[in-house]
């Protein structure tokens, strides 16, 4: 720890956070707040006493971090996403506050379940996965690493769904996390910008003659602000995340009134508030998704119009906009930023053309998260012009003197401007997202080495050859709070025992300190109860769940991340079936016990994905009740996977699955949460696999599969999954296992779509990795066997993790992207 943050964390233990204090506090907000004394509370009284307890502490360092940042007038980070899934607050604010022990100290002295009071918190599931977890993570090592910065999204009123499992399929549950409040965010009811929805743009001459335009907005709704302050750890730092509620205004409800149309008026305010009722699945068709770009406009246009309201206060001019903010647009949901920075710099602050573009291109830049094709997103132009027709107009003309730069750069290639163009022309014209952010933005970046090299090399190419100093890698990284303290106390603990200090905690590349211990065979056994210990709660978890309760001896072998076929659950599905046709056909198969555990959610619209769930889960009835398997093999799905249950399912695997065909995963964020809990990996040459491979050793890493490159040769022989079909024995037999009917009382016609699609067309080459992976998979039965030597392995999968934390990403961002400095706060109470 530095000197500072060293008389920071002293500090922490001195200011009136003592037990007592904090029962008291809580007392106080148990029987203030909610008028319950603690032989009537509920455990939602219990944790609402609690959360409104720690929020307090947090506001008097918010409230100084704002006054620090605006004395220093520091460069602002403006993270803006669509996303933010934060998982429960609680537990981490009291670890990044540094009072867990008090407040599970005041908890005891009060006679309470401390477990159970954090149990009861609802996570805000504001995020679909990786992207929106990814922004998360981001936002606590802003506040870490002492940046400045805004979160800026939507206050969705329902989240992700919520997943339960009827007779092996998915169903979903609409989730109703604000049903008892929500206790971290303070509504700024004051603090609400005007967006506007259609109508027409019209030029006019100003007092001087200049030519102008301006916006005529049909429809005007309101966005409020809701914000939630995000603390550091180890530091005072306290920074923002500010999420917009839409709403109608007032007059516009009272206009209608008037003239009588009272259910007229109800109407229309309904309409304007359903533009932050939900967030979006994705994996889901962009076709009709109309309230899904006004939604995106609506949080960019309230973000940027704060930002200037800011600037505004402070400097009184506009001029130097982009010394003060960086914008980081996550992926290209918030794209529209660059027209919009625009038309606010042009037609509300009346600055001339080339200011306003010199702003804009100096304050935005672009993350891309994925190379699929149909998630590149793109408008259809005739939505444009109905929804945002000023800008439209901008972005045409954003188009005409970008594609004259790539004429002059590029002589006679006009097939190089129709592909670069910010309009495709194809079959129904449409606008394309990802050049308006890239062509708007100072830098582009991808997610991990390989990513941000196939970015370069196919979706992005022209780009690269225009401007191949925009481009940029920066490595995803993930909290070491959340996923490690927060969800791994006891791993925790003996890390800080082993290394003498907690250091670790918020400089992860110093738990190579730990590495001369990895032989130490008495730190292996420890290491193995507490990786023992949380196999065995998982378990209870899911006994309680599913009915069966695995053996906390067996390899726990978990994939846990969305349902997709890139991502290739059927891969290991049909490994699975081998396996179970291994002991059918002889009862002393001798394999290490195995527990398969999958988890995640598939896209309500997504027919494939549902399917592999139902099949995951088919196979699981049978193998879990045949008698000959006998506990040797046990397939279970956890449903309802969140931030929460993934809390529980990190600390107790010993294998991750990370299995996607090589080039697909632009990163993954699951495979460094696995592997900092010391689960060994079984994967590809994907994402951030790479280097994670490159760092624990190569010796600790089970790799199997295709390289990206020999994807794409594959590719273009013409791939015939049928003849791996025809050639290997094993993988036949699992399909047509499948196939029979086995798994669906008898229904041969159930999976028939997945075992076809695989046998005929097999997208993602399932059938061409089979063979590698099974290989594999027989060494890892074998590696089990040898506790020293896999305890040794998982060991050094934890401490070799350092560049793993999004500590490390942020200050990448921060030194090569933003150009921002940390600003330390301190406070004296
Ligand atoms: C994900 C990527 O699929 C994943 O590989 C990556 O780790 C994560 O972003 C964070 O960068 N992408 C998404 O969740 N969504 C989209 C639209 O790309």
């Amino acid at each position: 720890m530095n000197q500072l943050s060293a008389a920071a964390a002293d500090e922490r233990t001195r200011t009136g956070l003592s037990k007592e204090a904090l029962s008291r506090a809580f007392l106080d907000n148990l029987f203030y707040l909610q008028g319950r004394s603690l032989d009537v509370a509920t455990d939602n009284n219990l944790y609402q006493a609690a959360a409104f307890t720690v929020r307090d502490r947090l506001l008097e360092r918010w409230i100084r971090s704002a006054h620090v940042y605006k004395e220093q007038n520091a460069r602002t980070v403006c993270y803006l996403s669509a996303e933010f899934l934060l998982g429960p607050h609680l537990a981490n604010n009291l670890i990044n506050l540094g009072i867990i022990e008090a407040a599970r100290a005041a908890g005891d002295e009060l006679d309470l379940d401390f477990e159970q009071i954090l149990e009861s918190e609802e996570e805000p599931g504001l995020g679909n996965g990786g992207l929106g977890r990814l922004a998360a993570c981001y936002m606590d090592s802003l506040a870490t690493t002492q940046i400045p910065a805004i979160g800026y999204g939507i206050r969705y009123e329902f989240g992700i769904f919520d997943q339960v499992i009827v007779d092996g399929w998915q169903v979903e549950k609409g989730d109703t996390w604000l049903r008892n409040g929500n206790p971290w965010e303070i509504p700024r009811p004051k603090l609400a910008f005007p967006v506007g929805f259609g109508g027409y743009s019209e030029e006019y001459a100003d007092e001087y003659g200049v030519v102008r335009h301006r916006w005529r907005p049909e429809l005007q709704i309101n966005g409020v602000a809701y914000d939630t302050p995000i603390m550091g750890y180890g530091v005072n730092n306290v920074n923002l995340l500010r999420l917009w509620r839409s709403e109608a205004p007032e007059s516009f409800n009272f206009g209608a009134f008037n003239v009588g149309d009272y259910y007229g008026a109800v109407h229309a305010k309904i309409g304007a508030e359903t533009i932050s009722k939900v967030l979006y699945p994705n994996d889901e068709p962009e076709a009709g998704k109309e309230l899904r770009l006004k939604q995106q406009f609506f949080f960019v246009s309230c973000s940027l119009q704060d930002m200037i309201r800011l600037q505004l206060r402070n400097t009184g001019t506009l001029e130097h906009f982009s010394e003060k903010f960086a914008v980081q647009l996550n992926d290209t949901h918030p794209a529209l930023a660059v027209a919009e920075l625009m038309r606010l710099l042009m037609d509300e602050h009346l600055m001339g053309w080339e200011q306003a573009w010199t702003i804009t291109r100096n304050t935005c830049h672009f993350t891309n998260h994925t190379l699929l094709p149909e998630a590149l997103e793109t408008w259809p132009v005739e939505l444009f012009e109905r929804l945002l027709p000023r800008h439209l107009e901008i972005i045409y003309a954003i188009n005409q003197r970008f594609l004259d730069e790539v004429r002059v750069r590029f002589l006679n290639d006009e097939a190089r401007v129709a592909r670069m163009s910010l309009i495709d022309e194809g079959g129904g014209r449409k606008v394309r997202m990802a050049h308006l952010a890239a062509v708007g933005s100072r830098a582009i970046n991808g997610v991990a080495e390989l990513h941000s090299e196939l970015l370069k090399s196919t979706v992005m190419k022209d780009f690269n050859d225009l401007w191949p100093e925009r481009f940029h890698n920066v490595t995803n990284g993930v909290t070491p709070r959340r996923f490690m303290v927060v969800s791994n106390p006891e791993l925790a603990a003996l890390i800080t025992e082993t290394c003498g200090n907690d250091r670790w905690v918020s400089d992860l590349e110093s738990l190579r300190d730990l590495e001369p211990h990895a032989e130490d065979h008495a730190l292996q056994q420890r290491w193995r109860a507490v990786k023992t210990n949380a196999k065995r709660e998982l378990s209870d978890w899911l006994g309680a769940r599913t009915g069966y309760a695995p053996d906390p001896e067996s390899l726990f072998d978990v994939q846990a991340k969305r349902f997709h076929e890139y991502k290739r659950q059927h891969l290991n599905l049909l490994h699975i079936i081998w396996l179970y046709e291994q002991i059918k056909q002889n009862a002393n198969t001798d394999l290490t016990p195995r527990t398969f555990i999958f988890g995640g959610k598939a896209a309500p619209g997504y027919f494939m994905a549902k399917l592999m769930i139902k099949l995951i889960n088919a196979v699981g009835e049978v193998i879990n009740k045949d008698p000959q398997v006998n506990g040797t093999l046990r397939v279970l799905f956890m449903p309802d996977f969140n931030v929460k249950n993934g809390q529980r399912l990190y600390p107790a695997a010993d294998l991750s699955e990370q299995i996607s065909l090589a080039g697909k995963e632009a990163s993954g964020t699951g495979n460094m949460k696995f592997s900092m809990n010391g689960a060994l990996t079984i994967g590809t040459l994907d994402g951030a696999n790479i280097e994670i491979r490159d760092e624990v050793g190569h010796e600790n890493f089970f790799l199997f599969g295709m390289t990206a490159t020999e994807v794409q040769q594959r590719q273009e022989a013409g791939y015939q999954p049928w003849e791996y079909y025809q050639r290997n024995e094993q993988l036949r037999s699992a399909i047509d296992l499948i196939a029979s009917g086995l798994f669906s009382h008898g229904d041969a016609e159930l999976f028939r779509p997945l075992t076809e699609n695989l046998i005929h067309h097999d997208p993602f080459m399932v059938l061409a990795d089979f063979e590698d992976y099974r290989e594999r998979q027989q060494e890892v039965d074998r590696a089990y066997r040898d506790a020293h030597h896999w305890d040794r392995m998982s060991i050094l999968n934890t401490t070799r993790m350092g560049k793993f934390s999004s500590d490390r990403s942020i200050r990448d961002y921060a030194q090569r992207i933003w150009q921002v400095e940390p600003t330390p706060v301190e406070v004296h109470d």
